[in-house]
C-alpha cells in the first residue's frame, strides 16, 4: 500500500497539520518531489506562524501551476536515426494511433515538427531537422529552432556521433540548457553481433562496446562524455530507456516534474509507481488545502462530491492507462478481447458495486490503512472522505495498469 501519509512510526507527525506536511515532504525523495524546497519551506513557515490563509494561497497556487506549466522537449538529429518512433515511445503511442509522428517518411520539410501529447496538452515534443541536414554552425541553428523555448535537448543518432553534433551539445550547454545523447537502434547492433559470433555473442560485452564507441568520439573531440542511453525503439522496456525516462524526471526543475510524470509511458512497473507517487503528492496537497479551511469536518459525502469522485476516477484510468479506449488499443496489439481484459483489473467496475455506497467503501478502506500503517491515521489532520477515496482510485489504477503490464 502506497504512503499517503506520513510514517507515523518516525515520531516527526505529530498529528498537526504542521508536522504532517512536514513529515510528508521530507519522507518523499528529493528526485520525486513535485514542488521545490523553497516552496514547501515557505508553506511550513506560514504554518509554523499560524498563517492559515498564506499557507492556502501557496498550495492553491502550485496546484493550479502544476497543471499548467508548459514542457517543451527538442528531439533532433539525421532522417532516419528514429527520432518519430523515440517522439511516439516517450508519448506512448503506437505509430498508428492518432496524433503520432509517423515513422518511415523522410521529412520533406526543414522546419521544425510539434507533437502534442494526446492526454497531457502542456507537454509539447519538436521534432527538429538534424543539423548535419541543414548545415548549419550550432549558434546559428539553435538560434533558427528557438533553442530557448525548450526544457532540454535530445540528440538522437543510430550510429556515431558526428563532431557537429558534439559542437552543438557544447553551444547548448552555453545557453544554459541541458542536453542527452541517444543511440537507437542497438537491438540490431546487437543482433549483428550475435550474427557474426554466434558462438562467444555477450551481450553485456556488446552493449559495452557500442558504448565506447561513442565515448571514444567526445574523447577525440576532447569532450567529457556524458552519459549515453542506448535503447531500441522497438523494444522499450530492454536496455536503457526506462533510466532515460528517470533522468528526465530526475533533472527537470521540480514543479515540471508532475506533468513530465504523468506523461511518460507505463513501461516498467518502477515508471507506473512514479506516477503513482506523483498524483498522490497532488491528492495531498488538495487535501491539506480543503483541510486548512475546514473549520467543521464534513462526515458525510456529499452528492456533489460523487460526481467529481466519478471524473476523478475517469481521469486517473486515462492517466494510467485503464480507461476504455485504452483497452480497446491494448486489445487490438495484444490480441486479447476487451472484455478478457476488463476481468483482469477492478478499476472499470469500482463505483459500479452494487449496493456498496461510497461511504461503505471508504469505511473498508480506511480499515486496511489502518491495520496497515498499524493505528489511527494522521489524527489531527483533518482530511475529508473524499481525499480518501481518491487514494483508493489511485491504488486501484496502479494496480491496473501493473496487472496489464504483466499481461501483455
Ligand atoms: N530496429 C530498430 N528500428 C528502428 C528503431 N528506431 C527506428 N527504427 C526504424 O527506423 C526507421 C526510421 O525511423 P523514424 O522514427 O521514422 O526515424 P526519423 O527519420 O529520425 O524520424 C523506421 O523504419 C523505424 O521503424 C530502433 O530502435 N530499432
Ligand atoms: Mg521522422
Amino acid at each position: 500500500m502506497g504512503q499517503l501519509f506520513s510514517d507515523t512510526s518516525k515520531n516527526e507527525d505529530r498529528g498537526d497539520l504542521e508536522s504532517s506536511f512536514t513529515a510528508y515532504f521530507r519522507n518523499t525523495k528529493k528526485e520525486s518531489k513535485i514542488i521545490t524546497q523553497e516552496t514547501i519551506d515557505s508553506i511550513e513557515l506560514h504554518l509554523t506562524k499560524g498563517n492559515i490563509q498564506g499557507a492556502n494561497s501557496i498550495i492553491r497556487d502550485v496546484l493550479k501551476n502544476i497543471d499548467n506549466i508548459p514542457i517543451n522537449v527538442a528531439v533532433t538529429g539525421e532522417f532516419g536515426v528514429g527520432k518519430s518512433s523515440l517522439i511516439n515511445a516517450l508519448m506512448g503511442v503506437g505509430p498508428e494511433d492518432e496524433g503520432a509522428a509517423e515513422v518511415g517518411v523522410v521529412q520533406t520539410t526543414m522546419r521544425r515538427t510539434a507533437y502534442k501529447h494526446p492526454k497531457i496538452q502542456t507537454l509539447t515534443l519538436w521534432d527538429l531537422p538534424g543539423i548535419g541536414t541543414v548545415n548549419f554552425p550550432p549558434k546559428d541553428y539553435l538560434e533558427k529552432v528557438k533553442f530557448q523555448e525548450y526544457d532540454f535537448f535530445i540528440i538522437v543518432s543510430a550510429t556515431r556521433f558526428k563532431s557537429l553534433e558534439l559542437d552543438l551539445a557544447k553551444a547548448i550547454r552555453f545557453m544554459k540548457k541541458n542536453y542527452y545523447f541517444v543511440r537507437t537502434k542497438v537491438d540490431n547492433d546487437l543482433e549483428n553481433e550475435k550474427q557474426c559470433n554466434p558462438r562467444t555473442f555477450d551481450r553485456e560485452k556488446a552493449m559495452q562496446k557500442i558504448r565506447s564507441i561513442c565515448v571514444n568520439i567526445f574523447n577525440q573531440n576532447n569532450m567529457d562524455a556524458p552519459q549515453i542511453f542506448l535503447i531500441s525503439n522497438s523494444n522499450l522496456s530492454d536496455y536503457d530507456f526506462p533510466v532515460l525516462m528517470d533522468t528526465l524526471v530526475k533533472d527537470l526543475p521540480a514543479q515540471k516534474r508532475h506533468n513530465l510524470m504523468l506523461f511518460l509511458a507505463n513501461i516498467t512497473e518502477a515508471a507506473i509507481e512514479r506516477k503513482r507517487n506523483s498524483v498522490q503528492q497532488t491528492i495531498w496537497l488538495e487535501a491539506c488545502k480543503a483541510g486548512l479551511l475546514a473549520t467543521v469536518p464534513v462526515v458525510g459525502i456529499l452528492r456533489d462530491d460523487v460526481e467529481k469522485l466519478k471524473e476523478k476516477l475517469n481521469h486517473y484510468r486515462v492517466l494510467f492507462g485503464v480507461d476504455d479506449a485504452s483497452l480497446e488499443a491494448i486489445a487490438k496489439d495484444s490480441q486479447v478481447p476487451v472484455e478478457e481484459l476488463k476481468k483482469m483489473i477492478k478499476s472499470p467496475y469500482l463505483l459500479e458495486n452494487e449496493g456498496e455506497t461510497l461511504g461503505e467503501m471508504f469505511f473498508k478502506y480506511m480499515e486496511k490503512f489502518a491495520s496497515a500503517t498499524g493505528g489511527p491515521v494522521a489524527t489531527g489532520l483533518y482530511f475529508r472522505k473524499t481525499y480518501y477515496l481518491q487514494y483508493l482510485f489511485l491504488d486501484t489504477v496502479t494496480e491496473d495498469a501493473k496487472v496489464l503490464l504483466r499481461q501483455i
